[in-house]
């Protein structure tokens, strides 16, 4: 059977250059979406060219021209979105919704995937503010792609490893810790961890595959099924050296997102101090910090 024509919008970015690569290695006539606003990236340029030196097609479209988009889409078989979704404030992940309409007017696309490569954003309805947006805008594209009746398959990736497991799931790194390491609770739950590459592996995989039709795909390979303390035992093993597990991230859950130290009147058989001893004059933080300028 000859092999879908697939086109990835968002082709240069972290997830989509990598689901170019793999639709190129697994033989599929590959475009990419090149759009206008390039500007002077010449790093996305010359990706662009790189993956054309590679026997992908170019198709210039833009999303602020609706023909130009089902123009594109009309070339091709599956459409793949790898649109970035961290940037919730410029909410890119709704210019999707000019995909799907394109996708819509253009009639002839066998399966749609959308940009999502994460948690699944249908089990993310009591996801906590600011990030909480990511998973509305998903849902959103879902719902446009269900009402036009566009064939679709939804990838769940769970965790990318280049996020999540190089640092050991430290936050605000990229790079494994040296001595200490924080752990999130006691680091026993279970989570996902997955290299990118076999992101883009098994999405280009689904996308001809009549079993992944209009089905979420999650990403759960049973080895790569760990707990952060699993994970942190691999690369001791490896680097040969123990990291100190510190434990205090459970106290700032409660601290911060439970919000244990004020969700709770102080009532009768209680006092508060500063309402007992008024003539204290308590150092308020903005004088507390002062002497760190
Ligand atoms: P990137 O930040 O790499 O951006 C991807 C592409 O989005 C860009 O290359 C660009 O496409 C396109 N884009 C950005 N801004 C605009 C715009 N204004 N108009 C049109 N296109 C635009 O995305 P990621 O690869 O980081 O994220 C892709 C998906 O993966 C998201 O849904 C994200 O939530 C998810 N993700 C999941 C992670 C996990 O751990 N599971 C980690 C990181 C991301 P072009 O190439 O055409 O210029
Ligand atoms: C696991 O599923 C997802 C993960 C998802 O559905 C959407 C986004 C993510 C990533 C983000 C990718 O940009 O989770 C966190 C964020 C990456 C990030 C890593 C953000 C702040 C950090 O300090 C960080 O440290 C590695």
């Amino acid at each position: 059977m000859e092999k879908s024509k697939v086109l990835v919008v968002g082709g240069t970015g972290y997830i989509g250059r990598r689901i170019v690569k793999a639709s190129l290695a697994q033989g599929h006539p590959t475009f990419l979406l090149q759009r206008p606003d390039l500007g002077l990236d010449i790093d996305k340029l010359h990706m662009l060219l790189s993956f054309k030196n590679q026997g992908a097609r170019l198709l210039q479209a833009s999303f602020s021209d609706h023909q130009s988009l089902v123009d594109a889409i009309k070339k091709v078989d599956v459409v793949i979105s790898a649109m970035s979704g961290v940037h919730f404030r410029s909410h890119n992940l709704l210019l999707q919704l000019k995909l799907v309409q394109a996708i819509k007017d253009a009639g002839n696309v066998k399966r749609f995937l959308p940009s999502e490569f994460g948690m699944d954003p249908a089990r993310m309805g009591h996801a906590l503010e600011p990030g909480r947006v990511s998973f509305d805008e998903k849902m959103k594209v879902r719902k446009a792609i269900e009402e036009a009746n566009i064939p679709f398959t939804y990838i769940s990736a769970n965790c990318f490893a280049g996020y999540f497991a190089a640092n050991l799931s430290q936050m605000g790194t990229l790079l494994p810790p040296k001595d200490k390491v924080l752990l999130y609770g006691d680091g026993n739950v279970k989570v996902v961890y997955m290299d990118e590459d076999d992101v883009a592996t098994y999405t280009i995989k689904t996308i001809d595959d009549p079993r992944t039709l209009n089905k979420t795909v999650y990403l759960r390979p049973q080895e790569n099924i760990l707990s952060q303390r699993e994970l942190i035992e691999k690369w001791e093993k490896l680097s040969g050296k123990q990291l100190q597990n510190q434990v205090g991230v459970g106290h700032f859950y409660h601290i911060f997102y439970e919000g244990c130290l004020t969700n709770f009147e102080i009532g009768e058989d209680a006092e508060e101090a500063s309402q007992l001893y008024p003539e204290v004059n308590y150092k308020r933080m903005d004088q507390y910090l002062q002497i760190f300028l």
